[in-house]
């Protein structure tokens, strides 16, 4: 949604330069004569519902090609959009009280807000969500103030934001993900974390026996922190290498990088999940990967039962909406964020003041 607030010696005119812009899909939220005699009107444009009504066209032509379209399928696609159309009428809603509260103030303000989290990376979607939280209630005489509605909105994501650090208490972690994804790195930073800095007593664990060199590269770590590593092929050795560390409060379980297109991989961390209750799982996550990429990823690994994601490489990019879209999508909290590369050093647990620094910055 783009709110736009156009003047004009009439109304007429007005209109004319808003279907110039915006053409005939215009929202139009109001108009006044303003003092200097010229009429404003404010507008506003919904991206999403020409792209819902696209895709809607779309999807009429597919099924007259393919007439085997499932009922299921068909009627998930309708759900899906009818929810779309009824969220936009919502925030259309929303937009005019807004806009009558507000008066001319409302188009800008609007906009700065919603590029405020857009350019940050955060999803459209979202970021609409977002919005529409923090101006619902908003009364008359704060309706125009940025400031106050810029921190309104902190709060409001703030609030989304969820937390936790798995290794804070005694456990049996296992980190996965896609491949490079920085599993094996994380593991070494949380080893010399917990393992050297703060001498509590842990065993790592690599299932990684696939990909040749991968176990080496965590018995490496573990031979300089002085901490012990293990191979385990499958869910029995798991559960037999996890028994003989019961005497260790922490036990980290490096996992192959997969794709979670890979469904005979994906079953054998299944099958880990179930014979190994008593085994948390920590996705995660590069945080430059695209948005659609991102979410076929959480998608994907959702069919474990995640605890918490971690993200990596918050160096290499700047804006990091995906970490708040990946977190809101399945429902997670963040645990650990790396920042580079150096062992230990480039680790940090998530707080929701880091978290909120990113997608919002001062
Ligand atoms: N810049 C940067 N590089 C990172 C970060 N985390 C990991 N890396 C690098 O990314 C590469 C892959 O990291 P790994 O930890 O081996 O990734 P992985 O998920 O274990 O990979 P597979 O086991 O092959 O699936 C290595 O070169 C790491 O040094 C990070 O936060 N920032
Ligand atoms: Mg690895």
């Amino acid at each position: 949604m783009r709110m736009k607030s156009f003047t004009g010696p009439s109304v007429k005119e007005a209109l004319r330069l808003i279907k110039a812009e915006f053409g005939e899909q215009a929202l139009i939220m109001s108009n006044k004569r303003l003092s200097s005699g010229q009429y404003e009107v404010i507008a506003a444009v919904d991206y999403d519902l020409d792209a819902a009504a696209s895709a809607g066209k779309n999807r009429g032509a597919e099924s007259t090609v393919k007439p085997v379209m499932t009922a299921g399928s068909q009627s998930s696609l309708e759900r899906e959009l009818k929810k779309e159309l009824r969220e936009l009428r919502e925030l259309k809603d929303l937009c005019f009280s807004f806009a009558a509260r507000s008066g001319g103030a409302a188009a800008d303000v609007f906009n700065r807000l919603e590029e405020n989290l857009v350019t940050g990376g955060v999803d459209r979607r979202l970021a609409k969500k977002i919005l529409m939280n923090t101006l619902s209630g908003v009364t008359r005489d704060k309706a125009a103030d940025i400031i106050y509605l810029k921190s309104r909105m902190r709060r409001k994501v703030y609030d989304r934001l969820d937390v936790k650090d798995p290794l804070a208490n005694s456990g049996a972690l296992a980190f996965v993900g896609s491949e490079g994804a920085g599993k094996t790195t994380t593991i070494a930073k949380l080893a010399a974390v917990h393992g050297v800095k703060r001498k509590r007593r842990m065993a790592l664990i690599t299932m990684d026996t696939l990909r040749i060199g991968a176990a080496d590269q965590l018995k490496a770590y573990g031979r300089l922190m002085g901490v012990p590593v293990e191979v385990a092929r499958d869910a029995g050795e798991l559960k037999s290498r996890m028994c003989a560390h019961a005497d260790k409060e922490l036990i980290l379980v490096d996992t192959p990088g997969l794709n979670h297109r890979d469904s005979r991989r994906m079953e054998a961390l299944i099958r880990l999940a179930d014979e190994c209750p008593a085994l948390k799982f920590n996705l995660v996550l590069n945080s430059q990967t695209r948005d659609e990429a991102m979410y076929e990823s959480v998608k994907g690994f959702g069919a474990l039962p995640i605890d918490s994601l971690s993200f990596t490489r918050l160096d290499e990019g700047k804006e990091h909406g995906a970490i708040l879209n990946a977190m809101v999508m399945a429902k997670k909290p963040a645990a650990y964020l790396s920042t580079g590369s150096r062992v230990p050093d480039d680790i940090e647990v998530a707080s929701r003041d880091r978290l909120l620094s990113f997608f919002m910055p001062n």
